[in-house]
């Protein structure tokens, strides 16, 4: 079976492509997933693609990733990257590594965007270059399980 790769979206982000484009670009959340499933079948991942817009339910996805052994997290926590302890605590929780990803580039917005809870216990960061850097972060974690590393 092949090793599985969370990609946790996290609120609003089941809008993409139907507002702001100026901001958040036209692909849709599903034409995220479709990129993640291919960068998941060139790195011999299956995917686990999953949004949803209540803190808690991120917080237990987490958790699942833990408890199923997965190779990976790709996590876009969305608002909550700014605000919330809980997915910290999950994260520093976990044994499984986490790259944090951001369609915009959070420190070239609004000041409050530059503090991330995630970034404090995520293995490593990708922000600014829209859907593409969910697929680099796949290739990342296909890189660290290379080396043996899941922390
Ligand atoms: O740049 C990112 O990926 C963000 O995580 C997006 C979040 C924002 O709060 C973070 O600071 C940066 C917002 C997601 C909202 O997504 C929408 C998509 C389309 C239309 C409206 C909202």
């Amino acid at each position: 079976m092949k090793p599985t790769v969370y990609v946790i979206n996290g609120p609003n982000l089941n809008l993409l492509g139907t507002r702001e484009p100026d901001k958040y670009g036209r692909a849709t959340l599903a034409d995220v997933e479709t990129l993640c499933r291919e960068a998941g079948d060139r790195h011999g991942f299956a995917i686990a693609f999953l949004q949803s817009n209540h803190e808690g339910e991120l917080v237990s996805w987490i958790q699942e990733a833990g408890r199923a052994g997965a190779a990976g997290i790709v996590l876009n926590a969305a608002a909550y990257t700014h605000t919330s302890v809980a997915i910290l605590d999950a994260i520093a929780a976990t044994a499984v590594p986490v790259i944090e990803v951001h369609l915009t580039n959070i420190h070239a917005r609004e000041p409050f965007r530059r503090t991330s809870y995630v970034s404090q216990v995520a293995k490593g960061v990708i922000c600014g270059l829209g859907p593409q850097g969910y697929g680099l972060a796949i290739a990342g974690l296909a890189g660290l399980a290379g080396q043996g590393s899941r922390t």
